[in-house]
């Protein structure tokens, strides 16, 4: 199969490249897929390009463009099954997650096409009778869409369904593990009636096919999601072109629980907080900040449900949480942990890899809690990206919880505990975090901004903002009694 979606049409890579996509559960062949290079990308832009400085979609009005949409939500919620079988394979996650994650796809989809109709602008009062003035939106132009592979085809959808609906043309690239659902999204996206050239999908490594998105002149806009060093990389090779960037990095996201939270569903949260997807989550609240007064009890109901979380893979009807992404990012992740222990963390549950010879096959690492850990370890600071969870204690006094939580280069989420509203509120106005959850974690809605403070990005997705990041503002002023002005008399 020719998997690479280039002005209308698929294509084989220009050098024949394919890659074998392996479930991360079991290592079973999950796809066999193209393998693009440089060309590939650049042919892909070039296709962009025209579609947007020659074709009719950035001229096609907002609402026409959101009925697109709607119609891609419909083809990919009548394909959901074969679309959530795609991402666990591709992912290992749980097919349940995955069926989750696509109603959230769907959902996205339908978000942005609803509210398309909103181009009219604004109109300014001039306070003169000889001129109108106003502000309509325009679109960035070519935007190069760099996706992970935690939510694959929810990552993508954040960014393609806002990138269409403004007017731009795209080139999609999903990370090379997990290509399987923006292969599909592609094809839903033609069967809703696309003009060619509007979308594009390049697969391959991300130095081979998703650099030149950030470097080719040909493109306005990169918009990463991923690691902060790649990401720091794509601003930096950006800022040459003096390219619009927009970039989520992930966190370090603390979860404060003090100690008149609800017990039993503050720890319940907790677990589901860094455990969810095996910790493989940006906003994952794998920085537990505990009142001192409760730490001992909570940390030890903590450390007894997690020990029963049960791995296994997408199609384990038992399983509870899945494997991770590959074999080197669960090196990564027990590297962490080794690292927490070297510097004085101590191990309540996890740590090793699990012995079931029924896991053998998969990146499997268990639940593990780390406590009397410090906001100096590399473990508490930076992101293992695992289900790892670090515990740090707090006297009780706001203060102390805001200065801890806020303690990170990262700033993207972060919850808080406790059934006094007065302090809830106070705390989560405090944190510097993009979201913060107050008795609750995880949840978002489209109609909200999703973004972070500091190393955890730059601008936002969802919400109204995150469709600004993807059209500019434009002033339009109009004199309407055009006549010499006579500035000069000569
Ligand atoms: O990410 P990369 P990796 C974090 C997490 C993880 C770490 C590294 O801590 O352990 O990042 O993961 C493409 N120019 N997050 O190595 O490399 C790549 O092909 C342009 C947090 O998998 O950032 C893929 O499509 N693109 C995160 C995408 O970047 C490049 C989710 C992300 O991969 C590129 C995932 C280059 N030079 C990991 N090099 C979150 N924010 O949720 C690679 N890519």
């Amino acid at each position: 199969m020719a998997d690479l979606y280039v002005d209308g049409e698929w294509r084989e890579p220009v050098a024949g490249g394919r890659r074998e996509i392996r479930c991360p559960a079991d290592g079973r062949l999950a796809a066999t897929v193209s393998e693009g290079t440089r060309p590939d990308a650049e042919a892909a832009i070039a296709a962009a390009r025209r579609a947007f400085d020659t074709g009719p979609w950035p001229r096609t009005p907002e609402r026409e463009r959101g009925q697109l949409l709607l119609r891609t939500a419909d083809i990919v919620e009548r394909d959901a099954k074969e679309f959530a079988r795609a991402e666990s394979l591709d992912t290992g996650k749980r097919l349940v997650e995955s069926e989750y994650d696509i109603a959230d796809v769907v959902s996205c989809f339908r978000h942005y096409g609803g509210i398309g109709g909103t181009d009219a602008g604004r109109v300014i009062d001039t306070g003169r009778d000889d001129a109108v003035s106003r502000v309509v939106y325009e679109p960035v132009g070519v935007c190069g869409l760099i996706t992970p592979w935690n939510y694959p085809l929810l990552q993508a959808s954040w960014k393609v369904a806002p990138a269409l609906l403004a007017g731009n043309t795209i080139v999609l690239k999903p990370s090379e593990l997990t290509p399987s659902t923006s292969i599909l999204l592609m094809r839903a996206l033609a069967e809703a009636g696309l003009p060619a050239g509007v979308a594009n999908l390049v697969l391959g490594a991300g130095p081979e096919v998703g650099a030149p998105l950030s470097e080719d002149p040909g493109v306005d806009m990169v918009s990463f999601t991923g690691g902060l060093e790649t990401g720091k990389r794509v601003m930096a090779t950006a800022a040459a072109g003096v390219k619009k960037v927009a970039l989520e990095l992930g966190g370090k996201n603390p979860n404060v629980v003090f100690a008149d939270a609800d017990f039993e569903t503050a720890v319940d949260f907790a677990l589901t907080a860094v455990f969810l997807h095996s910790g493989q989550v940006c906003s994952a609240g794998a920085r537990l900040i505990v009142e001192d007064s409760l730490h001992d009890r909570f940390v030890d109901e903590v450390v007894r449900r997690a020990r029963q979380i049960r791995l296994g893979g997408p199609f384990d009807a038992e399983a509870e949480t899945g494997a991770l992404i590959s074999a080197g990012h669960l090196a990564k992740v027990e590297a962490y942990v080794a690292a927490g222990l070297a510097e004085g963390a101590v191990l309540r549950c996890g740590g090793e890899r699990p012995d079931d010879p029924a896991l053998a096959d998969g990146h499997y690492y268990p639940p593990t809690v780390l406590d009397e850990c410090t906001q100096d370890m590399r473990v508490v600071h930076e992101e293992s990206f695992g289900p790892v969870l670090t515990v740090e204690r707090f006297s009780g006094d706001e203060d102390d919880a805001v200065r801890i939580a806020n303690d990170t280069e990262y700033g993207l989420a972060g919850a808080v505990w406790t059934q006094d509203g007065g302090k809830a509120q106070r705390v989560a106005r405090r944190l510097r975090h993009g979201t913060v959850w107050i008795n609750d974690y995880h949840p978002y809605v489209p109609q909200a901004e999703w973004g972070g403070f500091g190393h955890s990005g730059v601008g936002r997705e969802l919400g109204p903002s995150g469709l600004d990041e993807y059209r500019e503002p434009k002033h339009i002023w109009q004199n309407i009694q055009p006549r010499p002005q006579h500035w000069f008399r000569g």
